[in-house]
Order: C-alpha cells, then structure tokens, then sequence
C-alpha cells in the first residue's frame, strides 16, 4: 500500500497546489521573469488539464493480438456480460470501459471511448466484493493490430495515463510478434506497469502451462522486460481472475500514474519556478540595532557623555550639540542595511525592494535632521544647585558661629565672666551643628547632581536612539517591508506553505 494521498484527495491537492501557484504568479507580476512565468502558466494548464481528467483513477488497459481473449478477460474481471466476445475476428472493433466507483467521463471522453462502449461497476449493489476494485477503469482495447492502424491517436492519448498495460496472450500465438509490439516498447522503462496474462490454459494440458510460461519470461527477456509479471488465466473456466483482480487492487492502492505524472510536472514547475525566488526569507536587521550604530556614527554616545560630565560639574559647562553625523558612516550602515534584508533576493525582486528605499543622501538628511531635533538637556540642575548655595551658607555660618564661640571663651578668661562660658559653649554647639547641616547639603548637592546627570545623559541618549530608529523604520523598514512580505508570500506559493 503506497502511504501517499490516493484517492479523491490527490485530485484535491493537486487543484489546491496548483491554485497556490498560480495566486502566486499573480503576485509576483513582473517580479519574476516573463518567460518563466508564461513557461508556468502553460504548465499549469497542461497539468490542469491532467488532474481534470481525473487523478484518482487508476487505468488499466487489456490489449494483444485478436482473439486472445481481451474481452472475455473483460468480462470475467468486472463479473459482467459487456464486451463483446466474438467469434468472427476481430470482435472488438470500438474500446469498451468499466468503471468502479465512479463515471470516469471526462477520462472516457478524452479516451474517446463512446458513450455506450462505457458500464460502471456500481460497488455499493455488490457490497464489499467490489469495494477494493473503486477507482478502476478497466479499458478493452481492439486488437493491437487494429489499434496500431486506425486508432493511433487513441493509444498515444492512453499510454501516458496507464497504470497497468495487460498483455492478454494465448498459448498458441504469443510469440506472433506480440512482445514487440510499440506499447510494450512505449512502455519498456514502466516495468512495474505491465502484466502479461496468459489465457485459454485451459486449452493446453497443465504439464505444459510451465513451459509456455518460461517461453514467454524469454522473449520478456529479450526484450529488456525480464521483471514483468507474468499470470496464468482461463476466462472461460474462471481460472486466476481472483488472483488478477488482487493484483488489480494492489495498483489502484498505489498513487496512480496521472497522479504521481503530475506531481512530477508539479516538481519541475516548482523547481523552475524556484529560480525566480530566494532559497529562504531574508530578515531584515534588527530596528534598534541599526539605530544604535547610527547614533555611535554621528556621536551620540559622546554628546551623552558631554551632558553627565556637565551636569556633575557644579560649574556651568557649555554642552556640544551633536554634529551632521559622517556621509560614509550612514551610507555604508545604509547599504549593509540593505545587503541583509535583501540577501538571497533575484535581481528583480532585489531591484523592486531597493527602489522604493529613499538615496543615500535623503537617508543622511533625515538622520541629520533628526538628531538635529533632538533637544540638549539643561545642563545646570537647580535643585543641587540650591541645595549647595544652601550648604556653604550653612557652612559659613557655622564657622562664624564658632568664631564667636572663640571670643566669648577668651572673654570668659580674660574677665571673668561667669555668663560668658556659658554663651561660648551654646556658641560652639550651634556652630558644629550649622557645619554638619552644611556639610550634609554639600553632599546631597552632588549626589543630586550625579543621579541628574546620569538621567539627563540617559534620557538624551534614548531620544536621539529613538528618532534615529524612526529615521531607520521609516526610510528603510516600511519601503521594504511589502516587496518583502511579497517574496514570502510567493515563495510559500510556490513551494506550498
Ligand atoms: N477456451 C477458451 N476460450 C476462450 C478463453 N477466453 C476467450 N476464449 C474465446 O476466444 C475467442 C476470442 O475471445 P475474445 O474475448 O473475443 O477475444 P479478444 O481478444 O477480445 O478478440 P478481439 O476483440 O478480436 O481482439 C472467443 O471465442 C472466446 O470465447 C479461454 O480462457 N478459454
Ligand atoms: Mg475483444
């Protein structure tokens, strides 16, 4: 048993592929090459045409010489009474069809076999029996001869659909020729896609049905079809049908050969197609990732740098706004940019994704204008500021205080005054405490001041970041983004998602 689609569901897939595809050409427009394109839509068609006929079949045809016994065979296979037997020869001058499970008509119509040369096995009103047979066309041909000269044109449209060419040869007359036939040779590289039936054993002693057999097994041989399938029959005594109508089923369990046809066509077209689009997607590089280089190339990180070390001072530092960043820098960001979001592109599709990103030089601008935009930070942080005038007031006061704390000890001494001690001592006492206070608003100030500067040189960083990447999303990102998006939309097309 074969474990791929067979079945209505090859049909399906094959209709549902194909309608990808051809969504796909669509898409790509004059993105892929004019030649292949039309190339594919012929393809399309012709495998269209393929999976209209019917991919969920499997045909088998009986052909050989008249009076072989095609159409009896016919009869004993499909347990039916339809074909003709005759005995004036040839008998069968028109093809005959049974179909199991379904009408088969396009099939039937391409294969010009006429309306009433065609019965369908209906399985349900034999219930199980003939439920592994669904999906069969059984086709009795004219002797080869009487094909080969006036229905050429319905063998050449045969040969390509058949699943399995049955060879009905009689012990008398299955060495006329037969092996040479232009089926077999049509047919010489699908081994695996013929039978020879040997029919009317019953008209020859058992002892010799051996001896035909390794008879026709050599002249296979010699004609390069040493591993064709050789079976034994009577259609008339009901002899090995059991056994052909198994080895029947065995084939319709297997992908049939329009199916696996056009999933071959289908590969190729594929393939072709392949040509026109990149092995894989390419990814764009990372938004932030260019917006940082960006920024490093026109000398932010050191204008944020410029804003900490100024707004640490305590001092009033001028602050350097940023300069117009270097053209070669931003070009080359630019193009490596561009070199990764497009790699693996084909020329045309390379040339569609590059054409809506604006020049090198619009590029440079918007980058220079937007950093331009981006406003420098204050550099002076008033709130240390008045926190350190605070302290050295404080500081000078406290030394004052204990200055005065000095004299009233001297006074103290010199006369003595009892009181005057006492005045030094809360004297001294005050100004220690005011030099303390001093000195803790001396520190705060420049703690204050640090932690400003670090946000301020951060926050200044972030927002020529932020408008560098505005700059990269809307010059190189979005222009980009639909031919991109196009690309993998026609390579899952193509190549099925
Ligand atoms: N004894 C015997 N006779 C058979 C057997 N199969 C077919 N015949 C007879 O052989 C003759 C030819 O049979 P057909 O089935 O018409 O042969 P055919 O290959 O369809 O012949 P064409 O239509 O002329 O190409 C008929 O008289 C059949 O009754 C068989 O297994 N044993
Ligand atoms: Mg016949």
């Amino acid at each position: 048993m074969s474990s791929v689609a067979t079945g209505p569901e090859a049909g399906t897939e094959l209709s549902r592929r194909m309608e990808e595809i051809s969504a796909a050409l669509e898409l790509a427009g004059d993105r892929l090459d004019a030649d292949l394109v039309a190339r594919a839509r012929e393809d399309l068609t012709h495998i269209t045409r393929r999976v209209e006929l019917g991919v969920d079949y499997s045909v088998v045809a009986l052909v050989g010489g008249t009076g072989s016994g095609k159409s009896s065979l016919f009869n004993a296979i499909s347990h039916l009474k339809f074909a003709d037997v005759g005995v004036i020869r040839p008998t069968t001058s028109q093809a005959a069809a049974c179909v199991w499970g379904s009408k088969a008509t396009r099939l039937l119509d391409f294969l010009q076999v006429s309306l009433d040369r065609r019965i369908q096995r209906e399985s349900g009103l034999d219930g199980d029996r003939e439920e592994a047979l669904a999906g069969l066309v059984l086709l009795d041909l004219p002797d080869h001869d009487s094909v080969a000269q006036t229905h050429a044109d319905q063998v050449n449209r045969l040969l390509p659909l058949i699943d399995l060419l049955v060879w009905v040869v009689d012990p008398q007359k299955y060495a006329d020729n037969a092996l040479h036939e232009k089926y077999l040779r049509a047919l010489a590289a699908r081994h695996e896609a013929m039978l020879v039936v040997i029919n009317q054993v019953d008209t020859i002693p058992p002892a010799a049905v051996d001896r035909v057999r390794d008879d026709v097994a050599r002249l296979l041989a010699e004609d390069g079809l040493a591993d064709v399938r050789i079976m034994t029959a009577s259609a008339r005594a009901g002899l090995g049908i059991e056994a052909i109508r198994v080895h029947l089923a065995d084939v319709i369990a297997a992908e049939s050969m329009s199916a696996r046809t056009a999933r071959a066509e289908l590969a190729a077209l594929t393939r072709r197609l392949g040509t026109g689009i990149a092995a894989s997607d390419p990814q764009p590089p990372d938004v932030g990732r260019t917006a940082d280089r960006v920024a490093v190339s026109a000398g932010v990180p050191s204008v944020a740098q410029s804003v900490r070390t100024a707004v640490a001072s305590p001092r009033d530092v001028a602050l350097s706004p940023v300069q117009p960043p270097a053209r070669s820098r931003i070009d080359a960001i630019r193009e490596e940019w561009l070199a990764e979001a497009t790699r693996g592109l084909p020329p045309r599709w390379l040339a569609d994704a590059t054409a809506r990103v604006p020049s090198a030089q619009i590029f440079h601008e918007h980058v220079t204008e937007a950093l331009g935009g981006v406003a420098m930070p204050d550099a002076r942080d008033e709130v240390a500021a008045r926190s350190r005038l605070l302290g050295l007031v404080a500081g000078g006061l406290g030394i004052a205080l204990l200055f005065a704390a000095a004299i009233a000890l001297l006074f103290a001494a010199a006369i003595v005054l009892p009181s005057a001690s006492t005045t030094a001592a809360l004297l001294g006492g005050g100004g220690v405490l005011v030099l303390i206070v001093g000195a803790l608003l001396l520190s705060s100030s420049r703690s204050g001041r640090a932690r400003t500067a670090q946000d301020r040189s951060a926050g200044y960083l972030a927002s020529a970041t932020t408008a560098v990447a505005g700059v990269v999303r809307a010059d190189l990102v979005e222009p980009t983004a639909a031919p991109l998006a196009d690309h993998a939309d026609v390579r899952r097309g193509v190549h099925g998602a």
